[in-house]
């Protein structure tokens, strides 16, 4: 179902490429559609993509959801919407909400399929774009890449109290491929080849191996679940975006050996470039982030928006794609987590559970970050971080 609604169309003729080439043309790294074609397109979703659209959509609008998507998606721009799809990939806007629509708890319940649907979607995608980012105005444009000097930071625990651990990621879109639910299986493989042969030749502290998922020992898989350095598999908010299609295939993981650096390859993005270690000293996860993605960058060319910045198939990642993170205890604060939440909302951090989003905390240890990404600099990204942190620290502490 949905998965860019002419995606088997769309599969046959690109996996007639030998090459990606088909996909790099269809791709379009910057999403530039217009919807001056509309027209020429508005009767060409199919009936069964209409009739899911009606039903999700009478169900979300009688639910009691508090997803951005519910909030934003009214009566009006259902309509101007749904007999619309990308030119390239003929995605619908059943591709782009069937996550929200399925998933009544989502927070956000949206993503775009390909990034055309960006454009050719942004009655909704700007809204929401401007909630979840607070004030990203879809007149804004996100700034140039500014990933500044890391040793700014310090460590925010010295005496180790209150952080167990600092991680520090980026998403990034490889140049010619389409999002998720538009890649070929032949895609996903030759993507991955292309990621582990790249990063092979990493060096100094960045130098590591690749682990595909497929093929790997199941207890050594949860392991490294446990252990925070790899993704989770099975999220139903994925799944139902249709993001998971020929799992494994094409997924993995690149670490070092103390895995403080670490690569994920086409989970939820082609790549998600991370930093982390046990503590609080924020200038070094950074500082090894700002050196990883400046030698992978030499490597890979990245897809970039003139104005959405790094391009992300969930437009919570898009602009600077930063989630700057610690997993910290405070449990003076989290005796009431509401309050807490409230708090750390003052400072525009999001609190998640210890095993990531949609998780609860276990042993009390909370993952705080920041929330926004775009209209600032990465820098500030992780600052906003390293400030907010620094304040719940001292409130903790003054408790
Ligand atoms: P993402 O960070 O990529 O948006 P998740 O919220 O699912 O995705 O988190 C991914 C993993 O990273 C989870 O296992 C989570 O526990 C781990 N993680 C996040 N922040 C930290 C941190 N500061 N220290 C250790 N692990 C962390
Ligand atoms: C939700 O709406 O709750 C999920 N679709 C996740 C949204 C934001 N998180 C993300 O991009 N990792």
């Amino acid at each position: 179902m949905g998965g860019c609604a002419s995606k088997d169309k769309k599969d046959a003729v690109i996996g007639d490429a030998t090459t990606t080439e088909a996909a790099a043309v269809a791709a379009t790294t910057n999403g530039d559609a217009t919807d001056g074609n509309k027209s020429s397109e508005s009767t060409m979703v199919d009936a069964a993509v209409l009739a899911k659209l009606e039903e999700g959509y009478a169900k979300l609008a009688a639910s009691n959801s508090k997803s951005l998507l519910k909030k934003y998606l009214t009566k009006e721009v259902f309509d101007n919407l749904k007999n619309k799809k990308t030119p390239s990939f003929g995605s619908t806007l059943l591709d782009c909400i069937q996550s929200g629509l399925e998933n009544h708890d989502s927070g956000v319940g949206i993503y775009a399929p390909d990034a055309e649907a960006y454009s050719v979607f942004s009655e909704l995608f700007d809204p929401i774009i401007e909630d979840y980012h607070t004030g990203f105005k879809k007149t804004d444009k996100h700034p140039p890449c500014t990933l500044g000097d890391a040793s700014v930071f310090s460590n925010l625990d010295p005496n180790n109290e209150f952080v167990v651990s600092t991680r520090v990621r980026c998403g990034r879109s490889m140049e010619g491929y389409p999002f998720n639910p538009c890649l070929t299986e032949a895609q996903y493989k030759e993507m991955e080849q292309k990621v582990s042969t790249t990063l092979s030749s990493l060096d100094g502290e960045l130098k590591g191996k690749f682990y595909p998922l497929t093929g790997m020992e199941k207890a050594v898989q949860q392991q490294l679940i446990d252990d925070h350095f790899l993704f989770k598999e099975g999220d139903r908010f994925l799944q139902s975006a249709n993001a998971c299609r020929y799992w494994p295939s094409g997924r993995g993981i690149y670490h070092n050996d103390n895995k403080t650096f670490l690569v994920w390859c086409n989970e939820e993005d082609h790549l998600r470039i991370i930093s982390m270690q046990m503590g609080g000293d924020l200038g070094e996860v950074y500082k090894r982030l700002v050196t990883a993605i400046n030698a992978i960058e030499k490597r890979i060319p990245f897809s970039h928006h003139d104005r959405l910045g790094f391009l992300t198939f969930c437009p919570t990642n898009l602009g600077t794609t930063i989630r700057a993170s610690v997993h910290i205890k405070v449990p003076k604060l989290a005796a009431n987590l509401a309050k807490l939440e409230e708090i750390a909302g003052k400072f525009n951090l999001q609190v998640r559970g210890t095993r990531g989003e949609h998780t609860e905390a276990e042993g009390g240890v909370y993952d705080i970050s920041n929330k926004r990404r775009m209209g600032l600099t990465e820098f500030d990204a992780v600052k906003e971080m390293y400030d907010g942190i620094a304040e719940l620290i001292k409130i903790e502490k003054s408790l």
